[in-house]
């Protein structure tokens, strides 16, 4: 059997997942609404290894000591077929692992895609999407291009509008490539085990996603921006009641929130979202890229600015 090589690249939450309902099959316990991104990504290349007694997980150059996160994911997907053989999985990121850029979202994505391919799995959308939570549940909306709902009813997955529909801009601004110190899952289990605000958040998500799902079917930017800035800020004061806190901002994320500000009081279109980490992600209009990178280059400490668009779902790639 041939190898098969996937790509999939990072989403970018705006209504966010922050909390499961069930730690076994990784459920989250509400929707979330995220864009998928361009110019970064994973890739995972799938290959037989008759050398190897069970399935092993390369990642970033390294090989891991367990299949770890990724290993409901693998069995899942090798249980549609009695599938003896050990595969090496080879997983690369082109940016920060674990660092706040949504690496795992797009490492599961893309290993989903290519394990589908490698054993002719021939699985359906929701399969796919089933096997990507049960790695990383913000994995799903990595599958789809452009504005993506991850609709908690059903566990369900499906693009809002596509890439091109509505060309916005995103500057990713990184002031930190350190990893994170308490991974996302579990920050979310003591979120939920010692934020007195936790219970307000998940029972507020559908208002936020409703609000979230109107402005971007209108293409209403105010709307968006109003509504992910608040649902940002308020998954953050979860995290930051949590005991003990999590504090994923550092002081550049805090200079460039003030900078954005400072942006908007003089008429320029752009908000904010930060996820899991330092980094802050600005939402623009194409016309106001330029001058907010500009603008962003002067906070100090600022590691590296990276503009990027709407970008497509998972795939296969022919390795050249
Ligand atoms: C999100 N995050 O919606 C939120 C916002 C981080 C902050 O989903 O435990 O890596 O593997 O399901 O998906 C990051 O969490 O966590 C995340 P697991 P995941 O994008």
């Amino acid at each position: 059997m041939s190898d098969v090589t996937a790509i999939a690249h990072p989403n970018f939450a705006l209504i966010k997942y922050w909390g499961k309902t069930d730690s076994i099959n990784n459920f989250p316990a509400m929707s979330s609404i995220s864009i998928t991104i361009d110019t970064l990504y994973s890739t995972a290349k799938v290959s037989f290894d008759s050398s190897l007694k069970k399935d092993l997980w390369v990642l970033n150059d390294t090989e891991q000591e367990s299949l770890g996160q990724i290993e409901p994911t693998i069995n899942y997907l090798k249980s549609f077929k009695a599938v003896k053989d050990p595969c090496v999985i080879k997983s690369i990121n082109n940016f920060p692992t674990a660092a706040g850029l949504a690496s795992s979202a797009s490492g599961v994505a893309s290993i989903v895609i290519a394990i589908n391919e490698f054993f002719n799995l021939n699985l359906s959308e929701k399969e796919l999407v089933d096997a990507a939570i049960l790695g990383s549940g913000s994995a799903p909306r990595s599958l789809y291009p452009g504005f993506v709902h991850l609709n908690k009813k059903d566990y369900s997955c499906e693009t809002i509008l596509d890439t091109n529909e509505w060309p916005l801009k995103i500057i990713i601004c990184q002031t930190s490539s350190d990893k994170k110190l308490v991974s996302s899952r579990e920050g979310m289990r003591i979120s939920k085990l010692t934020s007195s605000y936790y219970e307000a958040w998940v029972n507020d998500q559908d208002n936020d996603i409703n609000k979230a799902l109107k402005a971007i079917k209108t293409k209403d930017f105010d709307l968006l921006g109003e509504v992910s800035e608040d649902n940002c800020k308020k998954m953050h004061k979860v995290m930051e009641t949590s005991q003990p806190p999590l504090i994923y901002r550092n002081l550049t994320t805090h200079l460039c929130i003030q900078k954005i500000k400072e942006m908007k009081f003089i008429g320029i279109g752009i908000f904010y979202t930060i996820d899991a980490g330092p980094q802050v992600k600005i939402i623009c209009k194409a016309k106001h890229a330029d001058q907010v990178i500009s603008e962003m280059k002067s906070i100090p400490n600022i590691q590296d600015i990276i503009e990027v668009n709407l970008g497509q779902g998972a795939r296969l790639i022919n390795e050249g």
